[in-house]
């Protein structure tokens, strides 16, 4: 073992840390944007615990460091690894399967083989700094043959696993040439949790399919082998949050409210704001928003003098060639619909491919008086979390996709199927001609429901659950 050992780890792909150098060469970190972070760095402040991951950088071999509170354990990945095992396996098979094949996975047994190898190098990390007895927390579907791995090596450890994305329905599922191995992966923690009540069904459904052990939700029975005992393993679903006091607190800021003023009077004040918040990928729904938002300016419905869309689409994946497909298939459905219809006075489509500090995000949520997530399959969406949290004016209409997780929670939103471009034509109309009591009404009561579960609560009780799975394994004579 390492000399520094931590009684609670985290293990995810990427550090929740970004390096970044100044001119003059000198080397510093800031904090990483994206829905992980987010989640779980007032967790891990919190905890005094350790974070295992990659540092962002392709051949950088660090040493551990702390950084704002966290110790920081990088794990070195080669540009060779980032091909095969980060954009390929994880990013090319592992998001388009498990997000319902809405791009067509590839399957390659090179880039399964960097998986496993990297999968294996990440166990040894954490097992490297965990304390004997130590609970560790593995993170996504990049790391999924983790839990197995820090077992066989570290039987003393308490393991859990979130799974951040959808987890498929078996007919998709079994499409996997290597559906046993990452079953048998996962099943190596003691908590395997997930976004909604359907992803662990999916899950336990495969385990009966595949290895015919008995579940009773959400019990997973897991027989011996060998030396390993018989184990019982619970399968879940514990939806994420945010921070939902930060974010209020954040939009509550008397110079964020007043930035907001500014993005209204910029935009030309128009008389409806709708906005949408989107890493560019194909799962959230993007194009199919572009093309209801332009067949209302075609007839008629709406007009750019009283209606702007505001679309950022954060730039992500950027090497992996579906992505870069999207990108071009969304700035072109853009520049069209602007050229058709935009004015010199008012453009249809205020467009953004970057990234913005979280004071800018909070004053675009105050200003958007419709907020559009027609995702197509999502695992949380927390977008749709922090817009609610940002209106403790109780206004503004958010429509929300069926397919998001989010929607399981905020059933006050107008829930939409993306797909169905007419009803979301027709939603989008509603929400514009929305009276202010019902939008009163129905913000009153998804505020409510965030309120109830923020990003602590779903840790809170992910942790919560990982402590009984202890003491269930001390009763069966377990370590
Ligand atoms: P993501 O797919 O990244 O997360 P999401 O849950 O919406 O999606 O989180 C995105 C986060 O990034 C939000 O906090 C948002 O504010 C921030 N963000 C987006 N664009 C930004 C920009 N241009 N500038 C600054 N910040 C920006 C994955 C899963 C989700 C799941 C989360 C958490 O795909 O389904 O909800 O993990 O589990």
């Amino acid at each position: 073992m390492a000399d520094e050992s931590y009684s609670f780890v985290v293990v995810s792909n990427r550090l929740p840390v970004d390096r970044v150098v100044d001119e003059a060469g000198n080397a510093s970190w800031k904090q990483s944007p994206g829905g992980l972070v987010t989640a779980l760095e007032p967790v891990m402040r919190a905890a005094d615990g350790a974070w295992v991951g990659w540092a962002g950088q392709a051949d950088l071999d660090l040493e551990p460091f702390d950084n704002a509170g966290i110790r920081i354990v990088p794990v070195p990945l080669s540009e060779s690894d980032l091909e095969l095992y980060y954009e390929g396996f994880s990013n090319d098979t592992l998001w388009p399967l498990y997000h319902d094949v809405i791009a067509q996975p590839s399957y390659h047994r090179e880039w399964w083989e960097r998986y496993v190898q990297v999968n294996r190098r990440f166990a040894e990390a954490v097992a490297g700094v965990s304390a004997p007895g130590a609970t560790v927390w593995v993170q996504d579907y990049q790391l999924q043959l983790v839990p197995a791995m820090l077992r066989e090596a570290r039987p003393d450890l308490l393991i859990g696993f979130f799974n951040h994305i959808p987890f498929p329905a078996y007919g998709l599922y079994s499409q996997l040439p290597w559906r046993l191995q990452i079953i048998d992966g996962l099943l190596g923690a003691d908590v395997v949790g997930f976004q909604r009540v359907a992803d662990a069904g999916n899950f336990s459904r495969a385990v009966r399919r595949l290895r015919g052990y008995t579940t009773k939700s959400p019990v997973i029975e897991v027989p011996g082998v060998d030396d390993a005992p018989a184990r019982r393993v619970i399968a879940k679903p514990f939806p994420i949050s945010i921070d939902v006091a930060g974010f209020q607190e954040l939009a509550s800021r008397p110079e964020v409210q007043e930035r907001a003023r500014q993005i209204r009077e910029d935009l030309g004040n128009p008389k409806t704001i709708m906005l949408g918040v989107d890493r560019l990928d194909y799962t959230k729904g993007i194009t199919h928003r572009l093309k209801a938002f332009g067949e209302l300016l075609a007839d008629g419905s709406l007009s750019v003098e009283d209606v702007t869309l505001v679309q950022v689409a954060t730039p992500s994946r950027e090497r992996v060639e579906s992505y870069r497909q999207l990108r071009d298939e969304i700035e072109l459905a853009v520049g069209r619909i602007n050229g058709d219809y935009g004015t010199i006075s008012h453009q249809a489509i205020s467009y953004l491919h970057h990234g913005f500090p979280r004071e800018e995000m909070a004053a675009l949520y105050l200003a958007a008086d419709v907020m559009l997530v027609t995702a197509l399959r999502d695992g949380m969406n927390l977008v749709a979390k922090e817009y609610v949290a940002a209106r403790s004016d109780e206004d503004g209409v958010l429509i929300l996709s069926e397919f998001a997780g989010a929607s399981d929670e905020l059933r006050a939103a107008l829930l939409v199927n993306p797909h169905d471009i007419d009803g979301l034509k027709d939603t989008i109309l509603r929400a514009i001609d929305m009276p202010r009591h019902e939008r009163r009404k129905r913000m009153h009561s998804l505020r409510k429901k965030v309120a109830e579960n923020d990003v602590s609560h779903w840790s809170d009780s992910f942790l919560a659950t990982l402590r009984r799975a202890r003491r269930t394994r001390a009763a069966w004579g377990g370590s």
